[in-house]
């Protein structure tokens, strides 16, 4: 191998495999080069994997590679959109507190609501007080659920500041500012 080819070569395939990248999502370079563009979650790969192996089952080559086709264009569609931030879990706890109360996020962080810490004697909520312009309350309220076996887990995809209360006992507040 020259020196000249040695000394390139790692551009060379540096920029061959973005190529590649880019053409296997089927999505723009600036799209690309966005950190943050998502992969398809564990869940929806098995859903692929499923999917494409079910392929198998039509008839004809055309068809399965009709259908082979079909199936990588629904998940790359998939991947590119609501990218998964980190989750930050907050305790729903007795004697009447969310913990932590003040959350910051990034746009598509998600907050996972557990009542682990609730001692089951009486139910708590989770309730939108404010939300940013936009956003609907009711993506954000729960129902009124006993610990310590409830969740409630929502994702913020809009930044902005978010309060929330207990319908039933008002000194259990927290707030939550998502930022871009
Ligand atoms: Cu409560």
């Amino acid at each position: 191998m020259n020196s000249l080819l040695k000394k390139r070569l790692p551009g060379i395939l540096a920029a061959g495999l973005v190529t590649l990248a880019v053409g296997a999502a089927g999505v723009t370079p600036a799209a690309a080069s966005d950190a943050s563009a998502s992969a398809l979650t564990a869940k929806q790969k098995k859903a692929k994997a499923k999917a494409l192996k079910a392929c198998n089952k039509k008839r004809t080559a055309k068809q399965k590679a009709a259908c082979k086709k079909a199936v990588n264009k629904r998940f790359a569609k998939l991947a590119n959109q609501a990218p998964k931030g980190k989750t930050v879990t907050v305790n729903v706890s007795d004697p009447y507190a969310y913990i932590p109360n003040q959350v910051n996020l990034k746009v598509n962080d998600s907050i996972l609501w557990d009542w682990k810490m609730a001692t089951g004697r009486e139910p708590h909520d989770v309730t939108p007080v404010t939300v940013p312009a936009g956003v609907n309350r009711n993506d954000f309220k729960s129902s009124l659920l006993i610990g310590p076996n409830a969740t409630f887990k929502r994702q913020f995809t809009k930044p902005g500041a978010y309060s929330f209360v207990c319908s039933i006992h008002f000194q259990m507040t927290m707030n939550v500012n998502v930022s871009r």
